[in-house]
């Protein structure tokens, strides 16, 4: 049987940028994708308005719902509505690609075309490796994120590439258990992953990106991040099993849900 791969967008005050991501999508971009999802998680600005009129315009040639999100769940919170979205599904894979356009997916086609992805668990884009491009990260970001991947490597004893681009692909056999759910729901939940990954075991492989910073707006405050992700990988280090059970949320949230605004069914 084909494998199912859904891929989604989650999109957050980037009106400006989602248009450049959407553009991405070409015939052989799509032929790999079953789907693509655009999470709009409550945007203030006119971003659903945009790809509304973008999907009137333009033929991406895969099936394209947008959606809006019931409540604004950070990034983290969407990323597990879009995980919960594909194991319903029947997905056997999920794509995550941020919707500021700061990557692109035509990095990750060449790994689908040779069936890499079928081997692990999760390919995660990696923004600090040999083949990696950066454009517009100062030499001070650059550096703080492969301190902070050389403790985490130390922390979990393998090799960590990138705590978290916005470029991953996960096999929907590893998150059918739902591990993820009492990770935070903030910017902060891709930290969350690779230590739970490193708990359960899963196998992952890294991969280079190329990611750039022009017109995007980061809404990463560095100082305030930099000392909470240290207290947790710190916590991990200290006790695995409390880190893996606990709940890191500030609000539990009992059902991610997202009300369906366009829907585009594609026929060849
Ligand atoms: N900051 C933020 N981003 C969100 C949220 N929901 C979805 N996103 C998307 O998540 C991506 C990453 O956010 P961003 O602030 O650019 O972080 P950075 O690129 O890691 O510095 C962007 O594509 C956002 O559109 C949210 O609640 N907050
Ligand atoms: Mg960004």
């Amino acid at each position: 049987m084909k494998e199912k791969i859904l891929l989604f967008i989650p999109m957050y005050n980037c009106e400006k940028q989602i248009t450049r991501v959407l553009d991405q999508f070409d015939k052989e971009a799509c032929s790999f994708i079953d789907e693509i999802i655009i999470l709009n998680n409550r945007s203030t600005d006119n971003g659903e308005q945009v790809v509304t009129s973008y999907l009137a315009d333009h033929n991406i040639p895969t099936a394209v719902k947008l959606m809006r999100n019931n409540e604004n769940y950070g990034l983290g919170g969407s990323q597990k509505l879009a995980f919960g979205y594909a194991v319903n599904g029947g997905f056997d894979y999920v794509i995550m690609l941020h919707g500021d356009d700061q990557g692109s997916i035509h990095d990750l086609i060449p790994y689908l075309k040779k069936g890499i992805h079928r081997k692990y668990d999760c390919l995660l884009g990696a923004r600090f490796m040999n083949g990696s491009r950066l454009e517009g990260y100062s030499a001070f970001r650059t550096f703080g994120n492969v301190v902070y991947n050389i403790l985490f490597s130390i922390g979990v004893g393998q090799r960590v590439l990138d705590l978290g681009s916005g470029l991953n692909m996960y096999s929907t056999k590893m998150l059918k258990d739902r591990f993820y759910i009492r990770y935070k729901d903030n910017l902060m939940f891709n930290y969350c992953m690779i230590l739970g990954s490193a708990y359960y075991k899963h196998s992952i492989r890294f991969f280079p990106i190329c990611w750039r910073e022009d017109d995007q707006v980061s809404n990463v405050k560095m100082m305030n991040q930099a000392v909470t992700v240290l207290k947790l990988l710190g916590s991990y280090i200290l006790n695995k099993k409390a880190f893996i059970e606990a709940e890191h949320r500030d609000k539990a949230v009992d059902d991610y849900s997202a009300e369906t605004i366009v829907e585009e069914i594609y026929s060849e």
